[in-house]
C-alpha cells in the first residue's frame, strides 16, 4: 500500500499522457506535428523551463471540449490514486485555453464533470487552483480574474506559474489584492528558476500561504531562518527539477538538507506525464536516491495533509 498523501502542485494540463494527446487529436481533428507516441515522447528532453513550456503550450491544442478536459482529469485522478494520492490540489492555466478561443466555462465546468465525482469514483478529495501565466500582462490577469467570476463555487484559490525569470511576483500585487477580497485562497511559484527574493516576494507582496518549489531559498539563509520561523510549506517536485535542470541529478536535490533545516517540505509531481512520474514516483524516487528514512517520507505525507487547504476534520479524517 502506497503511503497515503496529498498532492498539492499539479498542473493538471501537465497529466495529458502522448496517448491521450493523440486520441483527442484524432477526436477534435487537431493534428500534431509528431507522428506518434514515440516520437512525441522523444520530444520530452528538456534544456530548462521554457523549453518545456514551449512543448507544454503546443500540446494543450487537443483539449477543446468540456468532455476533453473531464477525461483528462480522470486520467488524473485514476492514477493518482493508484499511489496513494487521497486529495489533491489542482492548478490550471485558464489563459492558455482562452487564448486559443477555449471559454472558461468549458474548462472548469469540463475539469468539475470529473472533479464533481471524484470522492466517488477515484477515493480523492479535490480543489482547484487557477493560475495566472506571469509572463503574461497583469492585465490580463485581472481579465482572467473577472472571467472566473461565475466560476468562483468552485475555485478555491489562484496560483502564479510560467516562465519566472524577469516576471517577479510584484507585477501581479493588484491581481493579488483582487483575489484576496474575493475571498480566494493564494499560492505562487517562486525561486524555480527566479533568484530567492521573489520568494520573499511573493510572500510579503502577494500573501501566499505556499510557495510552490521554493527550492532557490538555499542560496539564502536568512530566508531559510524565515521559512522555518513562519511553517511556510513549499511544494517540492524532485523529478520536476532534475528534467528542467534546476538540479544537476536528483542525488544533488537539497531535499534531504532542507528537511534537516526544518523547512516544512511537501513532494509533488508538477507535470508528471512530462517529468517521468506521478506523486507516488517522486516518493519512490527520493526514498531510493536520496536515502529518506520512513520517518521522514511520513513526516512530508503529513506536511502535504496539513499545508492542503482542506478543513480540519476533512484533513484528520484522510491521514
Ligand atoms: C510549470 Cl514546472 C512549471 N513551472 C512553472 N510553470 C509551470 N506550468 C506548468 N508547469
Ligand atoms: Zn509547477
Amino acid at each position: 500500500m502506497p503511503l497515503p498523501k496529498a498532492e498539492l502542485h499539479l498542473h493538471v494540463e501537465g497529466t495529458l499522457e502522448p496517448e491521450l494527446a493523440f486520441e483527442l487529436a484524432a477526436r477534435n481533428g487537431v493534428k500534431l506535428p509528431y507522428a506518434d507516441t514515440d516520437e512525441l515522447r522523444e520530444a520530452y528532453r528538456f534544456q530548462d523551463l521554457q523549453s518545456f513550456l514551449d512543448l507544454y503550450y503546443e500540446l494543450m491544442a487537443v483539449l477543446r471540449t468540456e468532455r476533453d478536459f473531464e477525461d483528462l482529469a480522470n486520467a488524473y485522478l485514476a492514477r493518482a490514486a493508484a499511489q496513494g494520492v487521497r486529495h489533491a490540489e489542482i492548478f490550471f492555466d485558464p489563459q492558455a485555453h482562452t487564448s486559443r478561443g477555449v471559454e472558461m466555462g468549458t474548462v472548469v465546468e469540463g475539469l468539475w464533470r470529473s472533479l464533481g465525482r471524484s470522492v466517488e469514483n477515484h477515493g480523492v478529495s479535490t480543489r482547484l487552483i487557477m493560475c495566472f501565466l506571469r509572463d503574461r500582462s497583469a492585465e490580463s490577469a485581472m481579465r482572467t480574474l473577472e472571467d472566473a467570476r461565475p466560476h468562483l463555487g468552485r475555485i478555491v484559490g489562484v496560483g502564479l506559474d510560467s516562465a519566472e525569470v524577469g516576471h517577479p511576483p510584484v507585477k501581479f500585487r493588484e491581481v493579488y489584492e483582487a483575489a484576496a477580497a474575493l475571498g480566494l485562497r493564494r499560492v505562487a511559484h517562486a525561486g524555480e528558476e527566479g533568484p530567492p527574493e521573489y520568494i520573499g516576494q511573493a510572500l510579503d507582496v502577494l500573501g501566499v500561504e505556499r510557495v510552490d518549489h521554493g527550492l532557490r531559498c538555499v542560496e539564502d539563509p536568512a530566508l531559510v531562518e524565515r521559512l522555518v520561523r513562519e511553517r511556510v510549506p513549499l511544494t517540492l517536485c524532485p523529478l520536476s527539477n532534475v528534467r528542467l535542470r534546476t538540479v544537476d541529478t536528483l542525488a544533488a536535490h537539497p531535499l534531504p538538507a532542507m528537511l534537516d533545516a526544518g523547512l516544512m517540505c511537501t513532494v509533488n509531481s508538477d507535470d508528471p506525464a512530462y517529468f517521468g512520474g506521478y506523486a507516488g514516483d517522486n516518493f519512490d524516487a527520493v526514498r531510493t536516491t536520496l536515502g529518506l528514512s520512513e520517518e521522514r517520507l511520513r513526516e512530508l505525507a503529513r506536511n502535504s495533509f496539513l499545508a492542503s487547504f482542506l478543513e480540519d476534520d476533512e484533513e484528520l479524517r484522510q491521514r
